[in-house]
This record gives structure tokens, sequence and C-alpha cells, in this order.
């Protein structure tokens, strides 16, 4: 009887292992999808599928769906999730431009459902939706989105799905990498977590851009409402008509639970309103914030926040503000603002504001500023306003030793002209006479530069974002600038899209005229272009990045079939043994049991 047991359980075993064996040979399938495709076919290369929104129902852990050329007008709900060891991958082919146009339909337009994980999307154009171009519902893990470009549409990428204040329906949002995209045009928000909470973002190598502006909306370019772990770095932030970054919230549900932000190796500049805004406590370093409509740098509510090596120039040109706002007072407070800890070294504040205005920093009640080896160039009579003493620090204060005197700031602090390049043109290098360089406290200094170059070069650390003399590598940017109006509607779905030359569409085709006098943007650009492929050379501040999910499916299943094929072949011999051992008379039963 046990013999005929274990005879069973071993056939069993062996459909378990063939089972195991096809599973193996199907896990990491790559499909296709294009546009002379019919989704009646298998979705192999030569009999592809004809639309995203079918193939992604047929996906499995391991799978990549490879789209080919073309302009595709549906709209996309994935359901299926990856797994860490075989994520889902959705890309263009090799070389091949795929739009997704979705006409303004009213709804979402390509959408991870709720708890979706595991999925990367790569090299794709997503425009024309009529609410979000990119959701992530909720409850998604894990998500890389890689050198898309998201516009022309109501937002861009949301995460997480609810009402402003409450809890998100579909719960929170993150790991996610956003890496190398172009988020522009769009009405009411670039990259948006509302509600949130988004755990563990990274946003690099991208640009997001024109937000609200078609609109005439006060449209953010990152923002996100609640969250933690929020690292933007790489990026250039510009021309939104609202905020560059707003990092934290108004919401009091989830006060003084979210620290972590960083806004690191940017450019923030000619934003409608305010450069970086955080709210709850965060770092700015190696940043350029320039150019930005209101102030240039906000601190609200209690937190640790850390300024390093950031300049803050040209703020607050036309509206009368302060270009740095520490702790200023909320007119309906939800949160405390009688604890920020704000750190500010080697930063450059110069140039802000027109001449009759606070342009200079203002120091709220509730701040306790530590400070030292700053320049501060914005307005002689006011540099610093100290609100708990009502009192104006003029450039003489700063340069006489009085406001180290008064306060224990600034010693090494300096009160006189940082000498850019060429701010007419918001080239904000340092001259070779300005007095920034070698100035900067050494111990407070990031090790990369904004434009990735290593510190310090010549005989020490240099204030500001820039290291004299130092050379920079190729700044990161988008791996595939490009550019796609939505067509109209009498166009051809179908039509090819004319191919583009990547370095002359990597210059966004603004009609900003403060983009058309951008000469350091363009300087980095044409510099990109030269080494775009090199993406390995990039730097990175040492940010722990969400885990990288290319796993080599093929090495896997190369293992898995060796495995299988032993374990079969031991199974053969185990039941072959008990078939043999099945032909010598059985033993005697054993005696029964006695009773009591
Ligand atoms: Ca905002
Ligand atoms: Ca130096």
């Amino acid at each position: 009887m046990l013999r005929k047991i274990i005879a069973i359980l071993s056939i069993v075993f062996l459909v378990f292992q063939f089972n195991l064996l096809v599973g193996a040979q199907n896990q990491g399938k790559t499909y296709h999808v294009a546009i002379n495709g019919d989704d009646n076919n298998p979705g192999t290369s030569d009999k592809p599928w004809r639309t995203i929104s079918y193939a992604v129902t047929q996906l499995k852990p391991g799978d990549k769906l490879i789209i080919h050329e073309g302009v595709y007008k549906e709209v996309v709900v994935m359901r299926s999730s990856g797994i860490s060891e075989a994520p889902i991958i959705i890309t263009s082919a090799p070389g091949e431009r795929v739009v997704l146009d979705f006409g303004r339909v009213s709804s979402n337009c390509f959408s991870l459902s709720k708890g979706v994980s595991h999925v990367r999307i790569e090299n794709l154009t997503l425009v024309n939706c009529g609410i979000w171009a990119l959701s992530l519902d909720g409850g998604n893990q894990h998500i890389i989105l890689r050198n898309l470009e998201v516009a022309y549409s109501e937002t861009g990428i949301h995460m997480t799905v609810g009402e402003s204040g409450k809890k998100p329906w579909h719960g929170p949002v993150g790991p996610v990498l956003i890496e190398g995209c172009l988020v522009h045009d769009n009405d009411v928000g670039g990259i948006d977590c509302t509600p949130g909470p988004c755990y563990d973002i990274i946003i690099r190598y991208s640009k997001i851009y024109n937000n609200g502006v078609t609109a005439g909306f006060g449209a953010d370019g990152v923002a996100v409402e609640t969250g933690d772990r929020i690292c933007i770095e790489w990026s250039e932030i510009y021309g939104n008509m609202g905020d560059g970054v707003d990092l934290g919230s108004r919401n009091p549900l989830w006060f003084n639970k979210s620290s972590d932000f960083r806004v690191s190796g940017c450019f923030v500049h000619d934003n409608g309103l305010e450069g970086v805004k955080l709210w709850t406590g965060g770092t700015v370093e190696n940043t350029l914030i320039y150019s930005n409509g209101f102030t240039g740098l906000d601190f609200i509510y209690n937190g640790k926040y850390l300024v390093l090596n950031t300049a803050i120039v040209k703020n607050a040109v036309e509206i009368r503000t302060y270009s740095v706002a520490l702790g200023y007072k909320e007119l309906e407070p939800l949160g405390s603002q009688d604890n920020l800890e704000v750190e500010i070294y080697n930063s450059i504040i110069a140039f802000n504001g027109p001449p009759d205005a606070p342009t200079g920093i203002y120091v709220g009640p509730g701040v306790k500023l530590v400070s030292d080896y700053n320049i501060w160039y914005s307005r002689q009579d006011s540099e610093i306003y100290l609100e708990s003493a009502g009192m104006d620090y003029t450039r003489e204060d700063i340069a006489s030793g009085k406001w180290t005197k008064d306060t224990g700031n600034g010693a090494h602090s300096i009160a006189a002209d940082p000498l850019f390049v060429d701010i007419e043109n918001d080239d904000y290098r340092l001259q070779s006479n300005s007095p920034a360089i070698d100035a900067a406290n050494p111990d407070k200094s990031p090790s990369l530069d904004v434009q990735g170059a290593q510190r310090p070069w010549g005989q020490g650390y240099d204030i500001g974002p820039y290291e004299y003399g130092a050379e920079a590598p190729p700044r990161p940017s988008p791996l595939k600038p490009i550019e796609y109006k939505p067509q109209n509607e009498t166009q051809q779905a179908q039509e090819t899209l004319p191919e583009q030359p990547q370095n002359e569409t990597s210059q966004p085709q603004e009609t900003s005229q403060a983009q058309e006098t951008n000469q350091t943007s363009q300087t980095q650009e044409s510099s990109q272009e030269q080494t775009q492929q090199q993406t390995e050379t990039r730097p990175s501040t040492g940010k722990e990045k969400p885990e990288e999910q290319g796993i080599n499916i093929l090495e896997n299943m190369w293992l898995i079939l060796i495995a299988v094929v032993a374990l079969t072949l031991i199974n053969i011999a185990v039941l072959i043994t008990i078939l043999k051992k099945r032909k010598q008379p059985l033993p005697p039963p054993p005696p029964p049991p006695k009773p009591g």
C-alpha cells in the first residue's frame, strides 16, 4: 500500500515537474504590438497584436511587450503585475517612435490599477489625455518609468487616487523611479502625488516644464501632498505656472511624518510662483534657483531643513516678496511654525527682487537659523530680516560683523557681488575673480557640483552650486528628448511621424521669453547632446534607488531547466526502483496492535 502511494506521488511529482518545465519556458516571453497587427494574432514579431490595451491583458511576470512605431489611439488599463525577479516590461522597439495619443478622452489614459507592481514602462510618448496621462492608482510598488514623454494632458504623471487631505482610496504608491522623462505642457500639474502618500520616489535626469501654461492654471512642476523619501535630482524644472517643486502639505493628517525631501543638482527656474517649497523639512543642495516669479526658496512648517551650495538668484523680480522665506506666517496655519531648524551653508542669495521691495531672506520668529559661508547680495539695506528682533541686517552689518555678533552666524559669510559670468543671460557660473571661489566650508560641501563636476578644484571648495574650473562630465539628461504635438483630428492615427534628429529636439520649443534667453540651459544641453549615450557616467548623489529589476530572465530559466531535468531523472530512477520492488513478494503484515 505504502509503495503504491509513493508510486502515485512520484507520478504526480513528475507531472508537476513537467509543468514547471513548461512554466520555465513560458517565463519571460517577448510579445509585439504593431499598427498593422491583429489582436487575434499570437503577438509574435511576425504576427503582432494590434492594440496595447489588449496586449497588456496577456502579460505575465517576466514578459516584455515591444511596441512598434506609430500613433496609437487607445486607453490602456494594466491589471497584471510582474514579480521582483521578473518585472513586466513595456517598451518601444529600438529606434522606433511610439506615441499614445489619447485624443483628449475624459478618463485616465494609461493606468496601473490598484496594486499593480513590478512594472517598467519605457521609451513611449503619452499625450493628449483628458485627465491623468499616466496614473498609478494606488498600492503600486517597484515601478520604473524611464525615458517617457508625458505631455499636453490635464496632468502628466499622477500617483494615488483620492481627495486632497484624505486617505488614498487604493493605498500609497512607491517605490517609483522616474528617470529620463520629459513632462511638459500639462494643464494642472506635471508630476503630482495627491492625496498621497508616495514613498521612495526618485525623479532624476528629467525635465518638467511649461505645465499650466496653456490652461493659465497655477500648475506645479512636481507636487507631493504627502509622503516621504522624495528625491529630485539632476533635473530641470522650469516654466511651470505654479511652483517648481512643492513637497509636503497643508494636510494635518500627515504632518511631521515627512522629512526626507531632497532636491539635489537641479535647475529650478522661471516658474510662475515659488521655486522650491518644502512644508515639513528637507534638503536643498547643489541647486540653482532663479527667475521664479515669487519666493525662490520657501520653508513653511516645523522640521529640519538644510541648504548647501545652492544659489537663489533673480527671484521675485516683479512681486513684492522675500527671495527666501523661513517660517513665514501662514494665514491659516495647519501646522506649527515655532520650531524650524534651518541650516544654510555655502550658498549664494543675490540679485533678488526689485530694489524697493523685501528681497533678502526672511527669518520667522520660530526659526532656529544656523548659517555660515554664504554670500548675501540682494538688497543693500536688508539682506536678512530677523522677525524675532524686528531687525533688518544690511550688507554693512554682515560685512562689519554685527550680524555675527548678534546671532553667532556668518563669521565666514560675504556681503559682496558673487561675480557671475553673465546674469543677464542666466549664466551663474563664477568669474575667475569671484569671492565665492575656494571660500566654502569643505565639511558642508557635496562632492559634486550642479553639473556633476568633482569638488574641490583649486585651493578649496567654492560657495554656490558651481565649482569654478572643475571639469564637468556630461550633465544627465533625458535619454531621448523628443517633442510631439498632438495632431489634428483629421490627421490619420497611423500617420508616421517625421524623423527628428535627437539633438535638435532636446531643446523644447517654448515660446516663453525666459527660456529663449536661458543660456545656462542651452549650454548644458549642447554638452548633453554630445554625450547622451554615456549614461553610465552620470553622477549620483548616492541616494538609495529603488531596486533595479532588470534580472536576467534567461539566466534564471536555464537554472530552473537544469534543476527540473535533474529532479526528473532522480524521480524516474525512484519510480523504476519502486516498480521493480513491487514484483517481489510482499513481507508479512505487522501483527495487529494488542488491545488495552
Ligand atoms: Ca503649489
Ligand atoms: Ca575651488
